[in-house]
């Protein structure tokens, strides 16, 4: 029985498309979903898993399988579509997976011939098996896994040509924040893989670098703590000769031995979710965290810092309280904090979340011709209206702002204040440099959407030279 699992491409991502340029292996990140399906997929099947970022093949020159899996953010909807109908015109049956077959059953359904809704341990082995016995049913739902039944994502299927490997060791988030999927889709109950089942299959990634991609690796409570600190304990042990990225909230920075200990356990980075420079933007998102009294965000990136951890900030642009002048506020808060690299995103309804029930009800999504419209949900394109900035409005004010952050002064600056602090003055120049080309690239793609989408607007051209 052959098995191929598909991650489809964005082509508007073109900053995760390998083909576009060398740094681009940097930021094309491994499919970890694929590859965990793979884990969970018997010996009996053939496993292929084709990612689509690294190039798209000729399905039909291709043997033909029994089976097609295909994952999809909403952002890569439209192009899960065709893939599948590519398939399904061959006559091999599809089954889709992932967030948006999760938060749209019934738009997928009308695609493929199989859905699997939520997480796909406990369900995969019996899709398996109805499929070979020709009988898949239209709709299966895993539910939420329990992490100690964990198979190992499989690290060896995918080709040599990613930067960094990928691995998972939580689950959901508690938080739930208006703009963010993760708690809808993977539970308020926080869940943690057992450590030593955590650490050998850290062994069998073949990268040096590798991206954590919990949503939260340290938690919210203190026995969420303590097991982050357990693991460091145990990776740092297993002297893995690895370094990782992972994301955390702000609250990473205030436990000292935790830093410690993360450090010794090879982070050299972590992203962290700033949302809004002020207190009423952190309200409207539902940012709790990061509105606990006597918090110093300047104070708490320093920390993080002093042991050689980058930070990169990521904010959100046009919240309801966001007027003009929003993009500038946003890059002066990222430099205040002082913040390695800046990620400024534009506020989008995602389906599931609550923001979407919200921009829904109040008829506020602009962009609405789906499935083909999802290909802009990827947080870079203004989506929805938004209250006090029109289209034009908002596409200056991201481009004001990573103007503003990534100009050459100000970007020497944190270059020359990493060399001085003793970080990693390359690193941090390296990143930077690739942010502002991503930003100009950025500039462009405003254009171009600008003249498709709204070209009979009038909209005033955008300006692209930083
Ligand atoms: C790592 C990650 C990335 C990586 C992607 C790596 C990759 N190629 O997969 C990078 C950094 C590139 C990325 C980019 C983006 N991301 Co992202 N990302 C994540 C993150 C943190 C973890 C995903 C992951 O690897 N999980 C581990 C695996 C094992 O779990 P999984 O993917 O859920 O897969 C399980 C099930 O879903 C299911 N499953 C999945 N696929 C399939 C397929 C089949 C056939 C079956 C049966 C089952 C199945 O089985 C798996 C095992 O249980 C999630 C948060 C989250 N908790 O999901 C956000 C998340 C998926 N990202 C999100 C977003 C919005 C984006 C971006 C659009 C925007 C951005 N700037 O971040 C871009 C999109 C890029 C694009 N190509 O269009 C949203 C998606 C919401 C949505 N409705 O689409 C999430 C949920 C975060 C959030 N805050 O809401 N992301
Ligand atoms: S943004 Fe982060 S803290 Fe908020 S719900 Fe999502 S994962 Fe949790």
């Amino acid at each position: 029985m052959r098995l191929y699992l598909i991650n489809p491409t964005n082509p508007l991502v073109s900053s995760v498309s390998a083909k576009e340029s060398r740094w681009n292996r940097y930021r094309v990140w491994k499919p970890l979903s694929l590859m965990a399906l793979a884990g969970l997929t018997p010996p009996e099947w053939e496993v292929l898993i084709v990612d689509e970022n690294l190039g798209v093949p000729d399905y039909p020159a291709m043997p033909r399988p029994d089976l097609v899996g295909i994952t999809a953010f909403t952002s890569q909807a439209p192009r899960a579509y065709a893939v599948a109908a590519c398939f399904r015109r061959l006559g091999v049956p599809v089954v889709m997976g992932g967030i948006h077959a999760t938060m749209c059953v019934q738009e997928v359904l009308a695609q493929v011939d199989t859905v699997v809704t939520r997480e796909a341990e406990g369900i995969w082995p019996q899709v398996l098996a109805d499929a070979r016995q020709g009988a898949l049913q239209r709709q299966y739902d895993g539910g939420f896994a329990k992490l100690s039944q964990f198979a190992p994502a499989r690290h060896d299927l995918l080709p040599d040509r990613y930067a960094f490997g990928a691995i998972q060791t939580t689950r959901g988030c508690p938080l739930n924040c208006t703009f963010c999927s993760v708690t809808t889709f993977n539970g308020a109950q926080y869940r943690q893989r057992p450590i030593p089942d955590v650490v050998r299959e850290f062994q069998s990634i073949r990268e040096k670098l590798v991206l954590v991609v919990d949503d939260n690796l340290i938690g919210t409570r203190p026995e969420h703590i303590a097991r982050a600190k357990d693991l460091f304990r145990a990776l740092a042990h297993a002297n893995l000769h690895k370094q990782w990225v992972a994301q955390a909230t702000i609250n990473f920075a205030d436990d000292e031995e935790l830093l410690t200990l993360a450090a010794k356990a090879g982070c050299r980075g972590v992203f962290i979710g700033f949302e809004s420079p002020s207190p009423e933007g952190l309200r409207e998102l539902g940012k709790k965290y990061n509105l606990l009294k006597g918090r110093d965000f300047p104070a708490s990136v320093r920390r993080i810092q002093r042991h050689r951890i980058l930070v990169a900030g990521s904010f959100i642009i046009g919240l309801d309280i966001d007027e003009p002048g929003i993009g500038q506020r946003v890059a002066e808060a990222a430099s205040r904090y002082g913040v390695d690299h800046l990620n400024a995103l534009f506020l989008t309804p995602l389906p599931g979340t609550s923001l979407w029930d919200q921009m829904k009800c109040e008829d506020r999504l602009a962009l609405t011709a789906f499935p083909e419209d999802w290909k802009y949900y990827t947080l870079t394109f203004p989506v929805a209206r938004f209250k006090h900035l029109s289209l034009d409005g908002i596409i200056q004010e991201m481009i004001a702002c990573n103007r503003h952050f990534y100009s050459p002064p100000r970007l020497l600056r944190r270059v020359w204040d990493s060399l001085w602090q003793g970080r990693r003055p390359l690193v941090s120049l390296v990143g930077n440099l690739s942010y502002r080309h991503n930003s100009r690239v950025d500039g462009k793609t405003y254009a171009d959407f600008q003249r498709q989408r709204h070209g009979s607007t009038g909209a005033t051209p955008v300006q692209t030279q930083a």
